[in-house]
């Protein structure tokens, strides 16, 4: 075999490489469209523990990472019809609530206190800023008979999608005076960082390269042995 030949198989074997590297990154993107690197890392919004008052507790059997929302009479920024609104605590009530960040394939349960001295609310999250009877993910509390002024109410769920969505309060209306807030899922499974594409894609063609070298050294005859390829 000649060096020319060599090379070109050597060529080959590096492109083989970063094809393989550059099939795998796409096939691993294609499963996981919208992760973004890193990973966000950052804890769920609504974590806040609910204050030792005498509301009543979620009649629902916890399970997954619990979650804590209010909703009520915003306790700043109310102007015009914008009214109502979220908050991680009772006294932080804003229109739009707090980011609600959560992630694919985790069961959480959401509690929602409705803290409103006289209004009933509700709870889900939708694909649009609009009601809708089949909550995304099923998350969904009191959709239709709402939850009674100082009273509260839980639903468990697991994302099974990610992106952007919302959550809302279903009462009629209540999306115009504020309540509605940003919901974003994002995935449990990292995308590989782009240095680490190429490191890959360098490492897979010089180690094809260095495979198909050997062989080749195995096979020459004695005076081709001498030179070096
Ligand atoms: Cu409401």
């Amino acid at each position: 075999m000649s060096i020319q030949r060599v090379i070109l198989v050597v060529i080959l074997a590096l492109s083989i490489g970063l094809l393989s590297a550059f099939t795998v990154t796409q096939t691993v993107k294609g499963q996981y469209p919208s992760y973004s690197y890193p990973p966000t890392t950052s804890a769920p919004a609504a974590t806040a523990t609910p204050a030792a008052t005498s509301k009543p507790l979620p009649s629902a059997t916890s399970s997954g990472t619990s979650l804590v929302m209010y909703e009520g009479p915003l306790t700043k920024g109310a102007a015009g019809s914008t009214i109502f609104g979220f908050g991680n605590t009772a006294t932080d009530i804003t229109s739009p609530g707090p980011t609600l960040k959560l992630q694919e394939g985790t069961t959480y349960t959401m509690t929602v206190y409705n803290v409103d001295s006289s209004t009933s609310h509700a709870w889900e999250i939708v694909p649009t800023e609009a009601v809708s009877n089949s909550p995304l993910f099923g998350a969904g509390i009191d959709i239709t008979k709402f939850i009674p002024p100082g009273s509260s109410g839980s639903v468990t769920f697991t994302p099974n999608q990610t992106g952007n969505f919302y959550y809302v309060c279903t009462q009629p209306g209540h999306i115009g005076y504020g309540m509605y807030g940003d919901v974003v899922v994002t995935s449990a499974i990292p995308e590989f960082p782009t240095p680490l594409i190429l490191l890959l894609t360098l490492a897979v063609g010089s180690l094809s390269a260095l495979a198909i070298r050997q062989a080749i050294k195995t096979r020459l005859s004695p005076e081709h042995k001498a030179l070096e390829i």
